[in-house]
């Protein structure tokens, strides 16, 4: 377990930062700015399936207080946060699922619905 919120929210933010790094190759691809490449694709979709169950452990209680974006909202609306943590998490083994089989329309579907609910968190409980 955390010692302190501080110690929750850099393990936190360590995921979060390998989601980024993964689900930011992912739309590069996906919007052309680099050759789509299976392998590495389906490579970074499992990575951010694997991460994303990552980020909640940390939403310990007390831990909207320090060097976070994190809202108090989460804390205060709990069970949708939780919820939409959940949908994430979904979604992001859906698209490592489609990634390994490689039909294009699929794994499109998949990012966008895995990037719809990284932001549809985002947009309630993280700070601009
Ligand atoms: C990213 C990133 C996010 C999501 C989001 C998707 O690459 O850093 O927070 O995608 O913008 O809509």
């Amino acid at each position: 377990n955390f010692e302190d919120s501080k110690d929750a929210i850099e393990y936190r933010q360590s995921a979060f930062g390998l989601i980024a790094y993964n689900f930011g190759d992912m739309a590069a691809m996906m919007k052309g700015k680099k050759p789509f490449e299976a392998e590495t694709f389906a490579m970074r979709a499992t990575n951010v399936a694997a991460l994303s169950k990552i980020p909640f452990e940390g939403f310990i209680d007390g831990s909207d207080k320090g060097d976070t974006e994190a809202l108090a909202k989460v804390w205060q609306d709990r069970a949708d946060f939780d919820a939409k943590m959940k949908t994430f998490q979904e979604n992001a083994a859906i698209l490592a699922t489609v990634a390994q089989k490689g039909d294009q329309a699929e794994i499109k579907q998949a990012f966008m619905n895995t990037g719809k609910s990284c932001k549809g968190c985002h947009d309630v409980y993280k700070k601009d």
